[in-house]
């Protein structure tokens, strides 16, 4: 790497030159933009060739993930390889402000929210900890949309984030493998073995585009990020097989289909064919390529999972197990017993979610059609599964019927995830104890010993140390800067709860925070927000369960207290939403809607104005969350308790200091643990509480707008007329869900005890200095959720690393 200044400026110039063709006077930004990447990534896979010598001798983790959220990478690894201030500095001597050129990156969105964030974290972590971990998923062509609002109204435009192409990327021809789908299954029996051929397939190429993954000053361990890009085979290069009929040509768009676009939905399968097609294809890919790397070392099958670890994030990679013993049995020859025990040592699964709704399951018939061979083997699977239930539970048909594969015409993806991996775990302890108790109950009778928590955790170095300067400096003078990386050296900043001098900076801290938030704001809608301002933040994705809808009636409630006695408020609040709904979930984009009534009507009344600001934050991501988190002052969790698995946002606002006004849901119980009663705002349904309601149907909503006079003026608020004149009934679909429909997710029941919690909350931040204290309290407990623990509990527990 650079020794200096200088001979940073000379390679930098040459860069230019070699790779842009063009002199640093003629450059566009992009040209420089993409010179610094490319010296950085040569730099990075420089340092790979020389790590490689060693990983041949270690155990290697697959992440498949169908989603990979990495946000822009420019800055950090400027961190990562200690040079960000070498590189400003020999940039502005060339006459470029760095500045500038970060702003040229994308931020590549592949991913819907948490989830593909979370896989994100782990790339980082595993490549910190020095973990071969490499990830393995889709280029998307077009990732998740950008969110356009158009009077009030969310528009989605599609994220063409490859248009210019992405520097950071290798594309690796060599390494292709072909995918195939559809066509038929022979049976022959040769030398007394089954022998399965496909025949008339469609084949598809999956090219593999490699990033390399280096973390925080770690050159030893370089991973790889493998994304998989859909193309058709060209036809001269099997023309033989293409004449003998083994295969089908299919049309380029039909291939290209494949990688083109990221479903953009969170938390609802669609079943749709193209989504099968995609888990296949990467899967399929994936496996491929694990496959052909293993068969360099030419150690025994046996030697498999001594070597190779597979984790699929979600149902999403579930194919993995049956496409795993198909590549074992049809094109290496195992035996079925082998080949099983092989696949369900190497796989281990996580579950996110106990939607009922999210749970994966495709149609028989269109599973048989697309994957032929596949489908035999997830017969086969089955069949073995149940005849030891049949011996070791029998006559128990609940059983049976809870844990089948193939059930109501549907193949169940969860069921079979269970059934053949070695590890399943949940994101939060909550979250495990209800997987345990409730959705995998008749599986944990028969494979207890497979399921175990692990708590989700967050990237402390993206999300504070990069995200957040100023507070890293603050720590770093504090107590040295070990803990970036070593998460559990955050405790120390304990010992500064009484140090006015130190609360005072990080109340300075927040402020500087708040002004480049206002900034951002200013900038991209033209908004100007009060930076004295207690900030309010609920970002993340629209969805009924997270319910932005009772933190919209709570600030419709705060308008009413001020309209009946304009001195009930005595400091102003601003209150920020951010995050997208799902493209055909009409009642989230309807909130959506909602929250930029209410701004408005705020907007417009003189005396509000002074003490109520709702802004709804555009294109909620990555970048946007790096600069929210750090400015907030309270973070709103307000799930219904059971329903968020665990949350990350969550941490991430911990870890800069925000509050946590939240219900016990997720990873919420966790903080509250880690901080105390005391340092957090509760409040609402615990889950045993919500299960219970679910379980007996007593819940009548009606009875508590009838009951609570604030709740009946704020949900008759919803039609009224109050929002207005003219259009009152365009929330008239919300109202119904919690009057009509009975509040599915106890947004009416929590209410009362909400408001209860931001009126101590409100008194709180009254007290300045106990409000700084809160906040550390918060950061210096935040280390146990980053994902540096999380992995190695991983690796330790699950991978064997
Ligand atoms: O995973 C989230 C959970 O809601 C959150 O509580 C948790 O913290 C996080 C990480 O464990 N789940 C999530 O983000 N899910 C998805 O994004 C998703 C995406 C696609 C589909 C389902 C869920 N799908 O079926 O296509």
């Amino acid at each position: 790497m650079f020794k200096d200044r200088e001979s940073f400026k000379h390679e930098y110039v040459d860069k230019l030159i070699k790779s842009e063709g063009v002199l640093l006077e003629e450059a566009t930004q992009w040209n420089k933009y993409v010179a610094l990447v490319g010296l950085l990534r040569e730099t990075v896979i420089s340092y790979q060739a020389i790590a490689k010598k060693h990983e041949v001798a270690a155990k290697q983790v697959y992440y498949f993930s169908m989603e990979f959220l990495m946000g822009r990478l420019l800055k950090y690894y400027l961190i990562n390889l200690g040079i960000e201030d070498l590189v400003r500095v020999g940039l502005n001597d060339l006459g470029i402000d760095l500045y500038d050129l970060l702003e040229q990156e994308k931020d590549p969105g592949l991913g819907n929210g948490g989830l593909g964030r979370l896989a994100a974290c782990f790339m980082d972590s595993m490549a910190f900890l020095g973990i071969n971990g490499h990830g393995n998923g889709i280029r998307y062509k077009y990732g998740m949309f950008d969110q356009r609002i158009i009077n009030g109204y969310q528009h989605e435009v599609a994220d063409d984030w490859l248009s210019k192409g992405f520097p950071w990327e290798t594309r690796k021809p060599d390494q292709a493998v072909v995918v195939k789908f559809k066509g038929n299954v022979q049976v022959e029996v040769l030398e007394g073995k089954l022998q399965f051929k496909h025949e008339n397939y469609e084949p598809v190429i999956a090219m593999p585009y490699d990033v390399p993954i280096m973390s925080y000053q770690n050159t030893a361990t370089i991973n790889t990020l493998r994304l998989w890009s859909a193309e058709p085979v060209p036809l001269e290069l099997d023309l033989e097989s293409f004449n003998r009929g083994e295969f089908q040509s299919v049309s380029r768009s039909t291939v290209e289909s494949i990688s083109y676009v990221l479903y953009p939905d969170d938390s609802s399968q669609t079943g749709k064919e193209l989504r099968l097609k995609q888990e296949y294809f990467f899967v399929a890919a994936g496996l491929g390529s694990i496959v052909r790397t293993f068969k360099e070392k030419k150690v025994p099958w046996s030697d498999f999972t001594r070597w190779v670890a597979i984790h699929i994030n979600d149902t999403h990679p579930t194919l993995c197990i049956p496409e795993l013993m198909r590549i074992f049995i049809d094109e290496e020859g195992l035996a079925w017993e082998e080949a099983w025990k092989i696949t369900v040592n190497t796989i281990s699964f996580t579950n996110h979610t106990i939607l009922p709704e999210a749970l994966e399951s495709w149609p028989i018939a269109m599973f048989r059609n697309f994957l032929p061979r596949i489908f035999m083997i997830v017969e086969e699977i089955e069949r073995r599964f149940l005849e030891t239930l049949h011996q070791r539970f029998p006559g128990e048909e609940k059983l049976i019927l809870k844990t089948r594969i193939f059930c109501d015409g549907q193949v169940n993806m969860a069921n079979l995830a269970v059934i053949g991996c070695s590890s399943i775990n949940g994101v939060a302890a909550l979250h495990t104890n209800i997987l345990v108790q409730q959705t995998f109950k008749e599986f944990h009778r028969i494979f207890g010993y497979k399921f175990n928590n692990k708590t989700n955790g967050v990237n402390h170095r993206r999300f504070l140390l990069a995200a957040n300067p100023s507070l890293s400096r603050l720590i770093t003078e504090s107590i040295g800067p070990s803990w970036i990386e070593d998460w559990s050296q955050l405790k120390n900043l304990q010992a500064f709860q009484q140090d006015r001098s130190f609360l005072k900076q990080l109340s300075a801290v927040k402020h500087r925070n708040k002004l480049q938030l206002i900034h951002l704001i200013k900038e991209k809608q033209d908004i100007i927000l009060d930076p004295f301002s207690l900030f309010d933040v609920q970002v993340k994705r629209i969805h009924a369960y997270k319910r932005q809808l009772l933190n919209v009636l709570k600030i419709m409630h705060l308008y009413n207290l001020l309209q009946d006695n304009p001195s009930s408020l005595n400091q102003s609040y601003t209150f920020i939403l951010g995050g997208k709904a799902a493209p055909g979930y009409y009642y989230a984009k309807t909130v959506i809607k909602l929250i930029h009534a209410l701004a408005r009507k705020l907007r417009q009344d003189p005396l509000a104005e002074q003490y109520l600001t709702v802004v709804f934050l555009e294109n909620f991501n990555v970048s946007v969350g790096e600069i929210v988190y750090p400015a907030a002052d309270v973070s709103e969790q307000i799930s219904t308790a059971s329903k968020e698995a665990s949350g990350t946002g969550n941490m991430k606002f911990m870890m800069n200091g925000a509050v946590t006004l939240g219900t016990l849901d997720g990873a919420n119980v966790e903080i509250l643990d880690s901080v105390g009663q005391e340092n957090m705002f509760v409040f609402g349904l615990n889950a045993q509480e919500v299960l219970r309601y679910y379980e007996r149907q007593n819940y009548r909503s009606w009875d508590i707008y009838q009951a609570n006079p604030e709740v009946h003026r704020v949900v008759d608020q919803l039609i009224n007329g109050f929002f207005n004149e003219e259009q009152s009934e365009e929330f008239r679909m919300i109202y119904d869900s919690l009057l009509l429909y009975n509040d599915e997710f106890f947004v009416l029941h929590d209410f009362a005890a909400y408001i209860d919690a931001f009126k101590k909350l409100r008194e709180a931040h009254m007290h300045q200095e106990k409000w700084n204290q809160m906040s550390l309290i918060n950061i210096a407990n935040s280390g146990k959720f980053s994902s540096d623990r999380a992995i190695r509990e991983y690796g330790e527990a699950i991978w064997k690393v």
